[in-house]
């Protein structure tokens, strides 16, 4: 019998955010101190809390992607990110998946349990990392962004970010077939926030379905507690969880079948009027 898919039809899939470095935007140092010693305790209680609230997958990250951060050596991002993904996928009943543009960093997770890759930089950044997902059997999550995270924000062009990021995502997603991945593992991420200004976010926010039916893959989409959120309410990264929540709400109803999120509770109760809503639309009463 075919394995049950992780991104399945009929739901919008929780991808929660556990992230084990000391300097990503909004929850850096949670887990790790500035030495880089991972707290496998607190990291494991932060997980557990994150499935009670209805978390489908915990996605774990090693390196910061946000604007201007610096890049860490491959073997930093694989002492903070093997022995979590171990534990996770030893102790809780969700899979993990490991959020890195790095073949060896997806291969030391996926070695450990991980069931998901999820890169950023669709399959930019390194190559090899489409052919070890699909050696290992895992699903891939291919993610638009052009140029690199540190530069990304700073020569930002798009004619018609729709179609334009389609094109794009569309050109990974075959790679990452022409690697071994099969079509019922691929979903694809228009990487909100990723080299994208408020107009290009909203664009890709409102047009979701267009995309989707474009791709013909699950799409996923991360808008948790990024900057143009912040732009939008006036609020710091540390007060955005309720835009975050309106946000994956409204991305339900245009056409996500997950989404990235660091607050599981509220995304939730979110995606569930947000896919009542698609649902219903076009359909009288
Ligand atoms: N955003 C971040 C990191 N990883 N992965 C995917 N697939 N989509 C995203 O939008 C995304 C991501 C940045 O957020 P974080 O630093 O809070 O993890």
């Amino acid at each position: 019998m075919a394995e049950a898919p992780i991104f399945p039809p009929g739901r919008v899939t929780i991808v929660a955010v556990l992230n084990a470095t000391p300097d990503s935007f909004s929850d850096g140092g949670r887990f790790v101190d500035a030495d880089g010693a991972l707290d496998l305790e607190a990291a494991l209680d932060a997980a557990r809390a994150l499935v009670a609230a209805g978390a489908h997958v915990l996605d774990v990250g090693g390196e910061s992607t946000r604007p201007g951060a610096s890049p860490v050596p491959a073997s930093v991002e694989i002492a903070r990110t093997r022995p979590l993904v171990e534990a996770l996928a030893k102790v809780l009943p969700v899979p993990v998946s490991i959020d890195t543009r790095r073949a060896a960093v997806a291969e030391a997770a996926l070695e450990a349990g991980a069931r998901v890759v999820n890169d950023v930089s669709g399959l930019r950044a390194d190559p090899a990392l489409a052919e070890r997902a699909a050696r290992a059997g895992a699903t891939l999550i291919v993610g638009h962004l052009r140029g690199e995270p540190a530069r990304m924000q700073q020569e930002i062009a798009f004619t018609d970010v729709v179609a334009e990021v389609g094109d794009e995502l569309a050109a990974a997603l075959a790679r990452a077939r022409d690697a071994g991945v099969p079509r019922a593992r691929l979903v694809a991420d228009p990487g909100l926030g990723f080299g994208k200004k408020l107009p290009h976010n909203l664009a890709l926010l409102a047009n979701l379905g267009e995309l989707r039916a474009r791709l013909g893959v699950p799409l996923l989409v991360g808008p948790s507690r990024k900057s143009f959120l912040g732009e939008l309410t006036g609020e710091p990264v540390g007060a955005r969880d309720a835009a975050s929540a309106v946000a994956c709400g409204i991305a339900a109803f245009t056409g996500a079948d997950a989404v990235r999120v660091h607050d599981v509770a509220g995304a939730r109760r979110a995606v569930a009027i947000g896919a009542a809503l698609r649902a219903a639309r076009g359909r009288a009463a």
